[in-house]
């Protein structure tokens, strides 16, 4: 049954790249959905692939079939290959041993995001004249939509349902005059346990081809409070998005519209992370960590989208705005008040460090430790345990801000 279902897929796709292109773009449909799966553990993630033609289609619109009350996230990836010849196959962040299907990473080689839907957001709309080249000689020789099962019970005695969520794609052979891509931002690191702390990247931009980032998306486990992006011009900063990730995680409009990314701008992005827990936590791929991600979508006028698709630095406790090559160009004064706002809210939420580092400097120190807007607030909670039992992260920061302080 299942394997029917994707190889009626396959041929549909290939059945209209065979279509020849004509002077007005000449729409289809392209259903991508679930075949009747039924997954028996909670949090079980499946995948399905579709292979791309040899010749390039275009896709310029995504619309959901799926239930929040089902499916949590759905996200579609371009991949070189894909994770699984298997069909579905199990491509979680932490593969569970006890689930009936094969598991695998989603994407082989060469993973990226095209689209993403998550509990009920509205589908979303690219611009005019904007599509995504898939096959042909671009990197995205397969699709692959991954599917989040967070609750299962539908699929269990009595009701026994099957699901076939997914994604109807809307397709042309017509070449869009205009193409999209995604860019994405992220950091390495680690969130001190009693702390709350900026995960920070930045990258110079610098290809010859003018970016218009017209959506975003963000993307952290459970300790991101806000993330924001930015296009630094001249030391201007201009807010490309701001999301609190605990909102559906899904693309949504940028929140400056117009924008542009030219060669010799800065993209920047922070993740504002509160850790209350009495771990430290890093970032990394399965549930137990954290991540820090702030994905672009843009195009750009014609057929060449940006070589280079991402951008990660390494994060706290060494690694801030000021740490960045080309910091003297970014105009750090600058930086939005905005950047630590949850939208809908007002309060900064400023970085917090463990008591004990606050006691070795003092009020004066603190401020003189960080440029711009990194004022820090001690914890004054959990002092005393804190002061006691520092760990090596907690030495890892105290390293980091003694070196601060030999600097002045
Ligand atoms: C460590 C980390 O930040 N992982 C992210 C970013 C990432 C995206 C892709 C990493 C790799 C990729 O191929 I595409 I390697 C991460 O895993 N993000 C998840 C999805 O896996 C994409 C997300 O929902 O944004
Ligand atoms: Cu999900
Ligand atoms: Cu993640």
């Amino acid at each position: 049954m299942s394997a029917r279902v994707i190889y009626l897929l396959v041929l549909c796709l290939g059945g209209t790249l065979a279509a020849p292109s004509t002077k007005v773009p000449e729409e289809s449909k392209i259903d991508f959905l679930m075949p009747n799966v039924q997954p028996k553990v909670a949090d079980t993630y499946l995948c399905i692939s579709m292979k791309a033609n040899t010749t390039p289609t275009y896709i310029v619109g995504f619309a959901p079939h799926a239930n929040m009350e089902i499916a949590h996230h759905i996200l579609l990836y371009g991949c070189q290959e894909p994770g699984s010849k298997k069909q579905p196959w199990n491509c979680g962040e932490m593969a569970h041993l006890s689930s009936d299907y094969n598991t695998g990473p989603v994407c082989r080689s060469g993973a990226q995001i095209l689209y993403a839907w998550a509990m009920d957001a509205p589908s979303l709309k690219l611009p005019e004249g904007v599509g995504f080249t898939v096959g042909g000689s671009t990197d995205v020789k397969y699709l692959v939509m991954q599917v989040h099962y967070k609750s299962v019970d539908t699929f269990l005695p009595p009701n026994n349902k099957t699901d076939s969520s997914g994604i109807t794609m809307t397709t042309t052979n017509t070449e869009m005059p205009r193409r999209a891509g995604v860019y994405l931002l992220g950091t390495s690191g680690i969130i001190p346990s009693h702390s709350t702390v900026y995960m920070e990247t930045a990258c110079n931009f610098d290809e010859d081809v003018v970016l218009h980032p017209f959506a975003f998306r963000t993307h952290t486990h459970s300790l991101g409070k806000v993330v924001s992006g930015y296009v630094i011009h001249d030391g201007q900063w201009r807010e490309i998005g701001r999301q609190d990730p605990h909102k559906p995680q899904m693309f949504y409009n940028a929140t400056t519209p117009g924008l542009e990314i030219k060669k010799g701008d800065i993209l920047a992005a922070r993740c504002t992370m509160q850790n209350d827990k009495d771990v430290d936590v890093s970032i990394g791929s399965t549930q137990n960590d954290e991540m820090c991600n702030f994905y672009i979508m843009y195009y750009t006028d014609g057929d060449r989208i940006s070589d280079q698709t991402y951008c990660f630095t390494p994060g706290p406790t060494t690694w801030y705005w000021d740490q960045f090559e080309r910091a003297d160009k970014m105009n750090l004064a600058a930086i939005p008040r905005t950047a630590s706002i949850i939208p809908g809210t007002d309060k900064v939420i400023k970085q917090k460090i463990p008591r004990s580092i606050y006691d070795l400097y003092g009020d004066g120190a603190r401020d003189e430790l960080l440029p711009a807007d990194y004022s820090w607030e001690a914890l004054s909670d959990n002092a005393d345990e804190i002061y006691d039992n520092l760990s090596d992260n907690d030495a890892e920061l105290l390293a980091y801000l003694k070196n601060k302080l030999n600097n002045y």
